[in-house]
């Protein structure tokens, strides 16, 4: 049985590909909400709600463990469908979370995303759940992602906007940056220019990847065939924009959608 990944549209793919190097052989079953995207700026019950129906999707396609791989979906809605379904369900936010305290040597975190991301201050408890001490400094990017979906990574258009972004964050001596939404991946050139090498940037997809390799061999359920491994996927909308965009998240060729 294949993993099922969910997502508010694109970015998810980011996390797709993390899983698909660390675990070769896991077919994936991939749903893009395309049609109700961004999941960014929209209320607690309406994420929950899209969140409930895209994991019963992934259901009905019969696998075996799904990962939320949006930072907003995981925010405001993961707790409400772990205690639903029953079945190993994991979010990006715990992994990155994990990932930031093993980082750390100054406990100063940063932390950037979405509005929702930010405003749920999801992150903000996962690594004071494991780091009391820590003192973390969240700011919402919302400009970064129709950038990224635009093309425009790692150009003069996002190096302007992450200055302005980011210029609070310079300054408060963080040793370590969470890149909390699907999309900053793309960015991390850019980012990691702007805030210099001495600050580690985060990324919670491939974080995300490798706690589902332990969470799969916990369950007894990861595939120990090699074989070449299936992907399919799945999107509420305009299929095509998602082929051109996806394929640059991916760094390979899209080339089964249904
Ligand atoms: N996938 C979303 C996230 O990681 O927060 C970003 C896209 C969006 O819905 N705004």
């Amino acid at each position: 049985r294949a993993v099922g990944v969910f997502d508010s549209g694109i970015g998810g793919l980011t996390v797709v590909k993390e899983i698909m190097r660390i675990l070769p052989n896991e077919d994936i079953v991939y749903f893009g909400d395309t049609a109700r995207v961004p999941y960014g700026s929209k209320s607690t019950e309406t994420i929950t709600k899209f969140s409930f129906q895209n994991t019963r999707f992934l259901m009905s396609m019969n696998v075996k463990a799904i990962v939320v791989a949006c930072n907003t979906a995981s925010a405001l809605s993961l707790e409400s469908l772990q205690s639903e379904f029953n079945m190993p369900i994991i979010g990006v936010i715990e992994p990155g979370a994990d990932m930031a305290v093993s980082a750390t040597l100054n406990n100063r975190i940063g932390i950037i995303g979405t509005e929702g991301t930010i405003g749920s201050r999801a992150y903000e408890r996962a690594i004071k759940k494991l780091k009391p001490e820590a003192e973390l400094f969240a700011y919402p990017c919302p400009l970064f992602v129709p950038i990224v979906e635009e093309g425009w990574a790692d150009t003069n258009v996002s190096m302007l906007i992450a200055q302005e972004y980011l210029k609070p964050l310079k300054g408060l001596n963080i040793d370590t940056l969470v890149m909390g939404c699907t999309h900053y991946p793309l960015l991390t050139k850019t980012v990691g220019e702007v805030m210099g090498d001495k600050v580690k940037l985060i990324n919670p997809a491939l974080a995300t990847a490798l706690k589902l390799k332990e969470i799969l061999l916990n369950c007894g359920i990861e595939n120990r065939e090699k074989r070449e491994a299936n992907y399919k996927y799945y999107v509420s909308d305009n299929p095509e924009r998602f082929l051109k965009v996806g394929e640059r998240f991916l760094n390979t060729e899209i080339r089964k959608i249904i």
